[in-house]
């Protein structure tokens, strides 16, 4: 049992490791570079989820320092439904919202933090919304959210930043939508900020047909996480997920098959705390599985869900002792 000071002392240690870590980087593409995964994915209301997301929905948000004034945008790439990129289940016929949300609760109401889309999820202030169904104007091409300052966001003091939330939902249809994002300072390019990121807590993606492209998504360890668990979805049994940290070289995870989770549990290390994880995803070289879309969230010993990082919090983690930890 901690008393309140020097549970304070830590939240304050937590904030100055988090605020450092945030402000060294300077990537906002959504998924990151760090990750290489090609497409984010959210699918129609009225899809199986067989074919990879759970609940047609998926919420993102985007940090901003305090110290950077000038207008954002968000861009989404391909954000209709139709044409090259997204999968296709008998005609196109699914409509998507993209819905930006900032002002109070928009990241720190109780039900956003579950990362699920359940009760008062979409809190906060709506600062833009657009629903795209097939248009060739958007396939393959970028459509701009803005501007927005940063003060209509949400400011959260322990990242020293403003929170500005995006919601991709699928209204109808069955059709998968494959779509990125990027948060830029110009509406017609994507020009990062300095210090800025990216996060979810729930996360529903494509990975690449080539079975050598190696996905890899880091969610970040605070000081109050002692145990985890992993949870990954419709993984179509597609060769391995790997855990490796500045401790662990790589931890094989179990994975799911076909429209099923699959859960396993984790100790986490002392010195894995304010560190990310990665979690490396190795497709089976043969049969080669495509399209395949999957979803993954990992949650503390109180439940919480915890924050995977566009660019990974201090870096894309080093193992230092090299322990096979099984
Ligand atoms: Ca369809
Ligand atoms: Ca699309
Ligand atoms: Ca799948």
């Amino acid at each position: 049992m901690m008393n309140g000071s020097s549970q304070m002392k830590r939240n304050i240690l937590t904030g100055i490791v988090l605020f450092t870590a945030l402000f060294h980087t300077w990537s906002q593409a959504v998924p990151g570079k760090d990750e290489n995964i090609p497409y984010l994915v959210t699918f129609g209301a009225n899809a199986e989820t067989s074919w990879g997301d759970d609940d047609f929905s998926q919420t993102f948000f985007f940090v901003i320092p305090k110290d950077f004034t000038s207008p954002v945008y968000i861009r989404v790439y391909d954000p209709d439904c139709g044409g090259a990129i997204d999968e296709l289940k008998g005609v196109f016929d699914t409509r998507t919202s993209f819905t930006v949300y900032g002002g109070v609760g928009c990241y720190t109401d109780e039900d956003v933090q579950t990362g699920q889309p359940q009760g008062n999820y979409k809190a906060g202030n709506i600062l833009a919304t657009r629903t795209f169904g097939v248009d060739p104007r958007y396939d393959q091409k970028w459509f701009t959210f803005g501007p927005f300052n940063p003060t209509e966001g949400e400011y959260v003091e322990q990242f020293k930043s403003y929170i500005i939330k995006i919601i991709a939902e699928g209204v109808s249809g069955d059709d998968g939508n494959l779509y990125r994002y990027f948060l830029s300072t110009s509406p017609d390019e994507n020009k990062p900020i300095e210090g800025a990121n990216a996060f979810t807590f729930e996360y529903c993606f494509r990975l690449w047909d080539d079975p050598k492209q190696i996905s890899v998504i880091y969610p970040y360890i605070d000081d109050r996480t002692i145990n985890v668990r992993e949870s990954n979805f419709d993984w179509d049994d597609d060769g391995y997920i790997l855990i490796t940290s500045v401790l662990r070289k790589s931890q094989p995870l179990p994975v799911s098959n076909e429209d099923n989770w699959v859960e396993s549990d984790f100790k986490i290390f002392d010195k894995e705390h304010n560190t990310s994880l990665a979690i490396s995803m190795i497709k089976k070289s043969s049969p080669v599985v495509r399209n395949n879309n999957v979803v993954m969230h990992i949650r503390n010993q109180y439940n919480e869900a915890l924050k995977f990082y566009s660019s990974p919090i201090g870096g894309i983690p080093k193992p230092i002792y090299g322990i096979g930890v099984r």
